[in-house]
């Protein structure tokens, strides 16, 4: 389903004439400080954020899913509802897909389906972390229950390589260039596992992945400290996933999912490590008051998304470059919200991070650190993160033909309920 741009412009007309007379404004506060509006713009609009196939559909604890209308079954209706966000947000432009829970039967014409809404391939992630749900596993007795690439089994550790490499496959005919592993290995019990086996196993099957990569492909690992193991996990932190990626090889990078870390987690600064040492991936955006609740994007702790922007404007407007371009993603699980009014909402916050920490003073900013003026610091970080940069977010929206206010041209537009008289109230969506 493609929107209908005329409607779409009609809406965002209604708000012209006061979005003028805040962008003026704005631009002649940011003059002021230095910082040129047209050039933050033009920055903000480059961001593109991929979505995942996986937060399409409402999402479910184990207490159960409280699904809405009109929600994809098949991929092909994925692609088309990542069309319609990118046609609302203009942020994002390409689906991240997870197998096999979204299979490319055809690769061609799934490819030639989403390139007609102007849709790449992000990353692709593999899934051990759960038996496969067509049942090819478990035949063979080769179960991932206790654990897949650190399975004291070798059979089940050689499944799970497998299974990798069949992912980049499809990565492959899709136009993809990076593998997500994510790892649910661990121990729920102290004395179930040695960590030092589990830990080399795992090493030693990334290895083994990696040496079937294309050789302009990047690994993507991805840690996380508990869950669904809850006494030790192989990929725990940061330092954990350093170790593994500089294990395995030069082109494996550090991924960071913003509810991967226990409550209080300097997260920026686990960032600022990890781009030291070039390691830095990209990251699975969301927020979370405890630790992976996998909320929307900005929802919580907004001056922590803050922070952790200061410090990749820091790396993308320094000199010294990773060999990756980093990749952004989208990580959230909608339980009780429409998923595209969630994801909209995540697009947005992420922009609006990314456009206050592009209006940091960087220069002021270094010398205020080198003078150890600890309030003055704060006062040009504060003022930069208090700064409304919103009319720079929806001119660089409106300029990529998209919207003005995106939930709420997505509600006037009545997308959700022309997406239920296609589709009907079922639910097929496949995921968590
Ligand atoms: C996990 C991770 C990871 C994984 C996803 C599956 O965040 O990225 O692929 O959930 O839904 O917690
Ligand atoms: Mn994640
Ligand atoms: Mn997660």
């Amino acid at each position: 389903m493609k929107l209908n741009l005329d409607r779409l412009n009609d809406v965002n007309n209604k708000s012209m004439d006061l979005h003028k007379a805040e962008l003026d404004l704005l631009s002649q506060k940011l003059d002021k400080k230095c910082i040129n509006a047209e050039e933050v713009i033009k920055d903000i609009s480059t961001l593109q954020v991929a979505t995942p196939s996986w937060a399409l559909g409402t999402g479910a604890t184990r207490f159960g899913r409280f699904p809405g209308g009109g929600e994809p079954a098949t991929l092909e209706e994925k692609v088309g509802d990542v069309g319609i966000l990118k046609q609302l947000s203009g942020q994002t432009s390409s689906i991240s897909l997870h197998i096999p829970w979204d299979i490319p039967e055809n690769a061609e014409d799934i490819k030639d389906l989403a390139s007609s809404y102007g849709l790449t391939f992000d990353s692709m992630n593999s899934n051990t972390f759960m038996d496969d749900p067509r049942g090819a596993n478990t035949p063979n007795g080769l179960s991932y229950k206790y654990g897949s690439m650190c399975n004291t089994i070798e059979g089940v550790r050689d499944q799970a390589i497998q299974h990798n490499i069949d992912v980049i496959e499809y990565g492959k005919r899709l136009g993809s260039n990076s593998l997500t592993v994510w790892l649910a290995d661990g121990s729920n019990y102290p004395g179930q596992a040695n960590f030092r086996r589990q830990f080399e196993n795992v090493q030693d099957c990334l290895q083994k992945i990696y040496k079937e990569m294309p050789e302009d492909w990047f690994m993507f690992t991805e840690h996380k400290p508990f869950e669904p193991n809850f006494y030790s996990t192989v990929n725990a932190d940061w330092g954990s996933n350093l170790l593994l990626a500089k294990g395995t090889g030069e082109r494996c990078m550090c991924l960071v999912d913003l509810g991967h870390h226990l409550p209080n987690t300097n997260i920026e600064q686990v960032v600022s490590r990890v781009i030291m040492e070039k390691r830095l991936a990209g990251f699975h955006f969301n927020d979370s008051k405890y630790s992976d609740d996998d909320l929307t994007v900005g929802s919580l702790k907004p001056y922590q998304l803050f922070l952790i922007f200061n410090e990749l404007v820091e790396y993308l407007k320094g000199d010294e470059k990773q060999e990756n371009e980093l990749a952004w993603m989208i990580d959230a699980s909608h339980n009780t919200k429409d998923p595209m009014e969630d994801l909209l909402q995540s697009f947005d916050a992420i922009a609006l991070a990314y456009g206050q920490a592009l209006t940091i003073p960087r220069t002021a900013l270094n010398e205020a650190q080198l003078n150890n003026d600890v309030a003055g610091g704060q006062e040009i970080l504060q003022d930069a993160y208090r700064t409304d940069v919103r009319p720079l977010v929806r001119e660089a929206r409106m300029r990529q033909g998209a919207a003005y206010d995106p939930v709420a041209a997505y509600r006037a537009l009545q997308v959700r309920k022309q997406l239920i008289d296609a589709r009907g109230t079922r639910v097929a969506v496949t995921g968590l």
